[in-house]
């Protein structure tokens, strides 16, 4: 397993988020390896770790005083064995290889965690869509996809959002895809709902986390009615989360961007939060406007010399970290833990770092990791891709009830996983366990390909 870890590290010394992605999954899944020594003959965590199929391209685009750039853009095709390459697309300065990999392993064992048959990948972009207007956008989406659309399809690979990629870019890049192709298919998701899109697509991260956070607190005979809840982020995954702890009673008391955070005592109300999505979804606005609009609450600028983040100080029962990799380091998780948080559910992909992750796992507090809390997204793209297949739209009831249950199953499984390997209660055991066993027998079902 050592030698795995120290291989990787040594072909790819720069892959520092890779590395990590690795290293937490590889450190769960050794009982499974001791137990089952066919996977060791067949190689199975050296074929899991190498992508299937890396694409890196040039982004040519011209911004609208008629200056040249060029981005550089990733698909990190993974792993197919049990079903076609699936995963969002980035957008974001901070796109290179490493996060490319690291999204698309972790996508791997989310994916498989589903229920539903897809593969894992990631892609996207080191464009920073920041300040850009509508026009550069719809120009950075379609230099992007006459490159990328040789290598995705409906039964290939589905691209999605991510940071930096929503509504409004996914209909650029379909647009482009179906003029290339000649084709309208189902070959993205996140579509808007009168061309192929599913209801409660947008909802379903968010909403999604928090049925994984509602499983788990109901295992201590708790729920979320008066929790105190602090969220990061303000896009597409924190709004949603928001939306759902505030219908089950809970009450949501930050909102972050990357320029600082806000913190409003009394909680985000609707109407609140609806103030939040226009001003992010739709004027492309900073938190802060928040403080200025609801002058009860704070807004603090992000400091980058400190060595915490001081979202995490404040008191709460419950965490929700929706926004970056990493955005809770160890004293942050000492912080926590000395305030006496209960739960802590991650919507954002790998948003704890190893050592603050071990403080968690050390607790005695509920702690649901990235790949299994936030894979409702990614389920509702699999129930998109059903509709789109069908040729049917289903309604918003019928897609949140199946979201919930997927949400149910994947925490069952994951507690189910974890008691079978000796680690009762241990979510990221579980979640790495379940999701890997069933990728790795599919591989060794399909042969060495
Ligand atoms: P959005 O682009 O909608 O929102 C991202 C949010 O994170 C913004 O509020 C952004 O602020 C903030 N952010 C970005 N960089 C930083 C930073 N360095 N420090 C603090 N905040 C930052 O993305 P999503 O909501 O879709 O994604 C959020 C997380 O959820 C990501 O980890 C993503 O991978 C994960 N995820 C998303 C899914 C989806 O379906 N969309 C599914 C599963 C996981 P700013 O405006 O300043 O950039
Ligand atoms: O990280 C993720 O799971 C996503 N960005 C969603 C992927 C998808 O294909 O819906």
């Amino acid at each position: 397993m050592n030698d795995i870890i120290e291989t990787i590290r040594e072909k790819d010394p720069g892959e520092r988020e890779f590395h990590q992605a690795v290293t937490e999954v590889l450190e769960s899944v050794k009982p499974v390896l001791d137990r089952n020594p066919e996977y060791r003959r067949a190689a199975v965590l050296e074929r899991i770790v190498e992508p299937e199929r890396v694409i890196i391209f040039r982004v040519p685009w011209m911004d609208n005083e008629g200056q040249v750039h060029v981005n550089r853009g990733f698909r990190v095709e993974m792993n197919s064995a049990i079903g076609p390459y699936k995963g969002g697309l980035r957008f974001h300065p901070s796109v290179k290889l490493s996060i490319m990999k690291f999204l698309a392993f972790e996508q791997v064992f989310k994916n498989s965690l589903t229920t539903l048959g897809m593969g894992g990948a990631k892609g996207g972009s080191d464009f920073n869509p920041k300040g850009r207007s509508d026009h550069e956008i719809m120009r950075f989406c379609q230099s992007f996809m006459t490159e990328l659309f040789r290598y995705i399809g409906p039964h290939t690979d589905i691209p999605a959002g991510d940071i930096g990629v929503g509504a409004r870019e996914i209909g650029y890049l379909f647009g482009m895809y179906k003029k290339l192709k000649n084709e309208f298919t189902g070959v993205l998701t996140g579509k808007s709902l009168n061309w192929g899109g599913s209801l409660v697509r947008p909802e379903a991260t968010g909403y999604g986390c928090v049925y994984f956070a509602a499983e788990m607190l109901a295992t201590r005979n708790e729920n979320l009615e008066n929790k105190t809840c602090l969220v990061s982020g303000s896009g597409n995954v924190a709004q949603y989360t928001s939306e759902k702890i505030i219908h089950l009673g809970g009450r949501v008391v930050t909102l972050s961007d990357s320029s600082g955070y806000i913190y409003d005592e009394q909680g985000l109300d609707q109407d609140k939060l609806e103030y939040v999505k226009h001003l992010k979804n739709i004027k492309r606005g900073r938190i802060e406007q928040y403080a200025e609009k609801y002058p009860e609450s704070l807004y603090f600028q992000a400091d980058p010399l400190l060595d915490h983040n001081p979202l995490w100080n404040h008191k709460a029962d419950c965490v929700f970290p929706c926004a970056f990799e990493n955005e809770i380091q160890q004293k942050d998780a000492q912080n926590l833990i000395s305030n006496g948080v209960r739960l802590v559910c991650e919507g954002a992909n790998m948003p704890a770092t190893l050592e603050a992750a071990d403080i968690f796992m050390n607790s005695n507090i509920l702690y649901g990791p990235s790949k299994a809390a936030n894979a409702g997204g990614v389920a509702v793209s699999g129930l998109e891709m059903a509709q789109n297949s069908m040729r049917l739209n289903w309604p918003a009831e019928e897609v949140n009830n199946r979201l919930k249950i997927i949400m149910q199953s994947i925490h069952q499984t994951c507690l189910e996983a974890a008691e079978e390997y000796g680690e009762p209660g241990n979510y990221v055991a579980g979640a790495n366990i379940a999701g890997f066993v069933k990728v790795v027998n599919a591989m060794l079902d399909q042969g060495l390909v």
